[in-house]
């Protein structure tokens, strides 16, 4: 199984000791297969909410996508894990801004 669906380039902005308090934040947009009503995404989100690098997540059900804002860096497969668990099929990963 490849272990990288494609979300794998990282954005690093470079901080400064002035502005620590700047958190570095990426977004991954991802593709679901499986989520049939709000319940369905609404137990995405929170199962992907649970995991400690998501700052917040979004996930709906009619355009079968989900989105997650990083605090720090999560990898494709813990996405999909995830996903996995929350009863659904993780189709793609890309980075969102
Ligand atoms: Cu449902």
């Amino acid at each position: 199984m490849p272990d990288d669906t494609g979300g794998r380039q990282h954005r690093r902005f470079p901080t400064t000791n002035k502005n620590q308090e700047d958190r570095i934040l990426m977004k991954k947009m991802m593709k679901v297969e499986g989520m049939h009503c709000a319940g369905c995404s609404g137990r995405l989100k929170r199962l992907l909410e649970a995991l400690p690098a998501v700052e917040s997540a979004a996930a709906d059900h009619a355009a079968g996508t989900a989105e997650v804002t990083l605090k720090s860096d999560l990898s494709a497969d813990a996405l999909k894990a995830t996903v996995e668990k929350a009863g659904f099929t993780l189709v793609s990963v890309e980075s969102a801004g």
